[in-house]
């Protein structure tokens, strides 16, 4: 939890997300193509990159499976905690400056982000290729970067060297590392990674249909107090983080009551659009006893991070509020007083 103390997140502290080893990839032999349904097919070498002009923009990524082992049940995957996710500084240049100079053909509908790794993975037949597309409007979009920095310094191994996609308000695996190519498609592209695995599904009108897992939902974690904390009666001091995808965090409600009641929490620091927001909230405790926290983000938009999980979802989207179970009490005892047997 230190790691979510800070607006951004040291890099050394970032979490990582790899389904495959990390390419180990020279910077000399390096190059980023641009194919498919275009005017000319391009290559670019890293001085390419650098050499066109940078854009900067903080971004919060979370991995679409953050959260999962708080699911009642086992869903498969990584069971993590509440630490995939980190807010960071990225910079490098848009993706739409590569996709104009190779002109776009009409007919185009996406352009698939291919890494450089490949490998087996669970319901894959044989090896696959890390590859996600954007529809053109994203790829288009002046905030998609082909990121060649995080938070000022080249990008390290593990977090995609020398240049990775960043989609600002999307789930982390729509953020390609360790690119080698860009091929813009004339049709849906329906990889391992938006097929098989990060695909949601969605009651409609005419039944269930599947969504591939796209931008983040709005979501807040309590960073203080931890589970199971002992705090003395007085005024104490709840702090967090929230964020709300492609939108700004509009307000973070506390409940100290298990969701019977919620209160404004004071928001932090810095708050725009795709980055998180930290917050906090002065609560005086009516009593000694046991509580239970909740925090909920609503986005600009106005849209509230639920209470349950939808279990249409799976082990994605785990954004419902989670109860911090505290005891408040006089007692020195490090322990709630029923545990001091
Ligand atoms: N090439 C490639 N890109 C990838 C992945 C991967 O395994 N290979 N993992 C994705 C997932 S699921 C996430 S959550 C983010 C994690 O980025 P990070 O490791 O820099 O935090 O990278 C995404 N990009
Ligand atoms: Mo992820």
């Amino acid at each position: 939890m230190d790691a979510l103390s800070n607006w951004i997140t040291p890099n050394e502290s970032f979490y990582v997300r790899n389904h495959f080893d990390s390419p180990e990839l020279e910077p000399d032999g390096w190059t980023l193509g641009i194919s498919g349904w275009v005017e000319r097919e391009i290559r670019l070498t890293q001085g390419d990159l650098e050499q066109m002009p940078q854009a900067s923009l903080v971004a919060t990524l979370e991995c679409a499976g953050n959260g999962r082992s708080f699911l009642e049940g086992k869903v498969p995957g990584v069971q993590w905690g509440a630490g995939a996710v980190g807010n960071a500084e990225w910079s490098g240049v848009q993706a739409r400056l590569l996709l104009e100079s190779a002109g776009i053909e009409d007919g185009a509908l996406e352009v698939v982000f291919e890494g450089a790794d490949s490998g087996v993975e669970g319901g894959s037949e044989g090896a696959v290729r890390f590859a996600r597309s954007l529809p053109l409007d994203m790829a288009l979009h002046p905030d998609t970067l082909i990121a060649l920095r995080m938070n000022g310094e080249p990008l390290a191994t593990e977090h995609g060297f020398p240049a990775r996609l960043v989609v600002p308000g999307w789930y982390g695996v729509a953020s390609v590392k360790w690119l080698r190519a860009l091929r813009v498609v004339d049709a849906p592209y329906r990889g391992f990674f938006q097929s098989v695995k990060y695909t949601v599904r969605r009651k409609t009108a005419r039944g269930i249909s599947e969504d591939v897992v796209g931008m983040m939902l709005p979501k807040s974690e309590i960073i203080r107090p931890r589970p199971g904390d002992c705090v003395a009666p007085g005024t104490r001091l709840i702090e967090g983080i929230a964020w709300a995808g492609p939108e700004a965090v509009a307000a973070v409600e506390l409940s100290c009551d298990g969701g019977d009641s919620w209160r404004r929490a004071e928001l932090v620091g810095p708050q725009h659009r795709y980055s998180w927001t930290r917050w906090q909230y002065a609560w005086e405790p009516p009593g000694q006893g046991a509580y239970s926290l909740l925090a909920r983000a609503i986005s600009a938009s106005g849209e509230i991070q639920p209470s349950r999980h939808n279990p249409l979802h799976g082990g994605y989207h785990v954004n419902f509020s989670r109860p911090l179970e505290i005891t408040v009490t006089a007692s020195t005892a490090k322990k709630p007083l029923v545990f001091a047997i």
